[in-house]
């Protein structure tokens, strides 16, 4: 509920203070058995919590969760977060995000999950989503754009991750387009942007963002593990999912009112010093051809410029690439 929500709240907002269980009783117009209960449904969650005489609850520690008290304790957005549905274990973000989207969710609604038993990428191919090691989460957005324009909104949230990522972890990932967010070769991270739209405009974009945060290499399938890598992984240390997450809502919501306000080129100069590939040699694997040729970059409009070796030029609107040394 969200009186719950608010208690713990503020719990985590009185860093180690206690809270009068009395006080926020009268607050809400609640008993203190009211109270009382909620704090042995946290004790349950994994929250360890004092009861001090006379003087209130404190909050001792927290489980690693990235439930809205958790994320929200960091939040520093307008809209992105305000609303979060969090979930132990869910088949997939994404499906629950559409339809919440369908049923008029706000802009920047955020369902977050533990866990994912059907996480889906591109193309419905699995996503792996393993309970508690990741960021498996899709986030509502409702840009005042045109259609055309929304699998922009791709890099708009690449870059948003990455600059979070730097801030928050001092690792500097790499932009592999359109959707993959790499260390040393490997993904870290992958994008699913989805539409919503009438002819003229966009209605709702759903973006899934789906980031290994802190598996080690057992945590990872076999099929996976030389392909995949994770935060932790690269640097050595857990990191805390939940501020993490508040950190990517701040840029996100940043670079979309940019991308809204001033259009795509200065994304795109900020894509461009994170992805590198200007001259590099690509393969790219379309659903009906695969072509290779030298990156030019990006176009105006998202789109990867290649050079063919004939000297023609080819804009990608989506495809699997491979970056040749
Ligand atoms: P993609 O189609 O670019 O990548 C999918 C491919 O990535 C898979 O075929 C597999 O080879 C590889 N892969 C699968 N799981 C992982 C993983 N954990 N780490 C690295 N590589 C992996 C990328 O699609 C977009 C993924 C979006 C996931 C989010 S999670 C929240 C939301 N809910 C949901 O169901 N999807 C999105």
């Amino acid at each position: 509920s969200n009186v719950k929500h608010e208690l713990l709240k503020r719990l985590f907002e009185a860093n180690g203070a206690p809270i009068s269980g009395q006080e926020f009783a009268d607050e809400y117009g609640l008993s203190r058995t009211a109270i009382w209960k909620y704090i042995k449904e946290f004790e349950e969650e994994g929250y360890e919590i004092a009861s001090i005489r006379k003087k209130g609850y404190v909050l001792l520690s927290s489980p690693d969760r990235i439930n809205a008290a958790n994320i929200q304790q960091h939040l520093k957005t307008d809209h992105y977060g305000k609303i979060i549905h969090y979930y132990e274990s869910c088949p997939s973000t994404q499906l629950i995000a559409h339809d919440a989207a369908q049923a008029n969710a706000d802009d920047g609604t955020l369902f977050v999950a533990e866990e994912q038993t059907a996480g889906k990428g591109r193309m419905s191919r699995p996503w792996n989503s393993a309970a508690q090691k990741g960021i498996w989460m899709s986030i509502v957005i409702r840009p005042s754009l045109m259609p055309h324009q929304a699998p922009q909104m791709t890099l708009v949230a690449a870059v948003a991750i990455v600059r979070a990522i730097e801030e928050l972890t001092g690792i500097e990932p790499t932009i592999k387009w359109p959707n993959d967010i790499m260390i040393s070769g490997k993904k870290m991270t992958g994008i699913l942007t989805e539409l919503q739209a009438d002819p003229d405009r966009v209605k709702a974009i759903i973006l899934g963002i789906g980031m290994n945060v802190n598996q080690t290499e057992e945590d990872f399938p076999i099929e996976l593990k030389s392909i995949a890598t994770s935060l932790r992984l690269e640097g050595g240390q857990v990191v805390d999912r939940s501020r993490l997450i508040a950190e990517i809502l701040y840029y996100l919501e940043l670079y979309t009112t940019m991308y809204e306000k001033h259009g795509f080129s200065p994304i795109k100069l900020l894509w461009e010093s994170y992805a590198n590939i200007e001259g590099k040699r690509i393969r790219a694997v379309m659903l009906n051809e695969t072509i290779e040729g030298s990156a030019i970059g990006i176009s105006d409009d998202g789109l990867l410029e290649l050079k063919m070796d004939d000297g023609s030029v080819r804009a990608i609107f989506s495809a699997d690439i491979e970056i040749k040394k």
